[in-house]
């Protein structure tokens, strides 16, 4: 998995409060509302312990602050432990935490020790981010061709991008994919009633996931202006100059919005 690094999540407070808002301007609904219509779950005051783990590549700087700012940025309760690991996970227990957030270079979990609800981050990030795609109002693309709406191109079919096409599928988009690795493209078109993007014959469109850790792989061709990109994928799949010439409205973010979909998925029913 491509690791974050301290640089990754030197701007994330901001990035949160802009994708926050620009969720909302998408879809109608803040992170957090649409996280809890997602699962169907709420926030009953959970306490929530972060524990910094040092297995593998150790504790990268700012991963724990930036979950802590994450989760008292939605009004929410959270502590990081002083201790790691297990000793952390025995500080979180005991000082009350109902929920653990802890990650290693391989897993990134929420587990809800009252309900023993679990999320990983991965699958959870592959859904909210799909979910902005399937959640924009037809009304953000003025004056698009109505057979555009539905049709969603998934780069990077990963991970973070299955779970992301699973649930483009489920909520009943055409979808279009591609992936650099020419055997998972072959896998996933056997697999999933999807059709394969094809360089040779490009075809544009208004709604593009993205879920790889290479930058601009967003292609001129593959965009009507005006399109909605959603992409976890760091670095970011666009350049600046890309962006402004066809007008693409970009929800990306480092850590916070994969995070609160993890949280929601390990809430209690509402
Ligand atoms: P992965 O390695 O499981 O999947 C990446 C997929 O992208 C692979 O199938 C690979 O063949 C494909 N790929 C690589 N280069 C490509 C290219 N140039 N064009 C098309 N396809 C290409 O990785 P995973 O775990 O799915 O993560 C993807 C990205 O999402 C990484 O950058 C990771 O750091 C990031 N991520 C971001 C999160 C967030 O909250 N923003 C949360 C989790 C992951
Ligand atoms: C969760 C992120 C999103 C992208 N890559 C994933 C990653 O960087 N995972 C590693 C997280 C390690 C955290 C470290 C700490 O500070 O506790 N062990
Ligand atoms: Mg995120």
């Amino acid at each position: 998995m491509a690791l974050l690094t301290p640089d990754d999540l030197k701007n994330m407070k901001n990035a949160l409060v802009r994708n926050d808002r620009l969720i909302e301007k998408l879809t109608g609904t803040d992170l957090k509302t649409m996280c809890a219509d997602i699962y169907g779950t709420a926030w009953r005051h959970e306490k929530i312990g972060i524990i910094p783990i040092t297995a593998g590549g150790g504790i990268i700087g700012r991963f724990s602050e930036s979950l802590l700012h994450t989760i008292r940025h939605f009004g929410m309760e959270g502590f990081i432990t002083e201790k790691t690991d297990v000793a952390g996970y025995y500080e979180a227990v005991t000082a009350g935490a109902d929920i653990i957030l802890m990650a290693d270079d391989y897993t990134f979990a929420a587990h809800n020790i009252r309900n023993g609800k679990i999320a990983h981050n991965q699958i959870c990030t592959g859904i909210v981010y799909s979910e902005v795609l399937v959640r924009t109002r037809d009304e953000f693309f003025k004056g698009a061709d109505s057979g555009s709406l539905n049709r969603v191109l998934a780069i990077g079919i990963g991970k973070v991008g299955r779970p992301a096409l699973e649930n483009l599928i489920a909520r009943g988009c055409d979808v279009c994919v591609y992936d650099a690795d020419p055997a998972v493209l072959d896998r996933i078109v056997e697999e999933f009633d999807v059709r394969r993007y094809d360089p040779e014959k490009p075809q544009s469109f208004l709604k593009i996931f993205e879920a790889t850790p290479c930058a601009d792989t967003i292609r001129e061709e593959m965009l009507i202006p005006g399109a909605v990109l959603s992409t976890p994928g760091i670095p970011c799949a666009i350049g600046k100059e890309k962006r402004v010439k066809y007008n693409v409205t970009t929800v990306q973010e480092p850590l916070g919005i994969g995070t609160m979909s993890m949280l929601y998925q390990v809430f209690d029913k509402a």
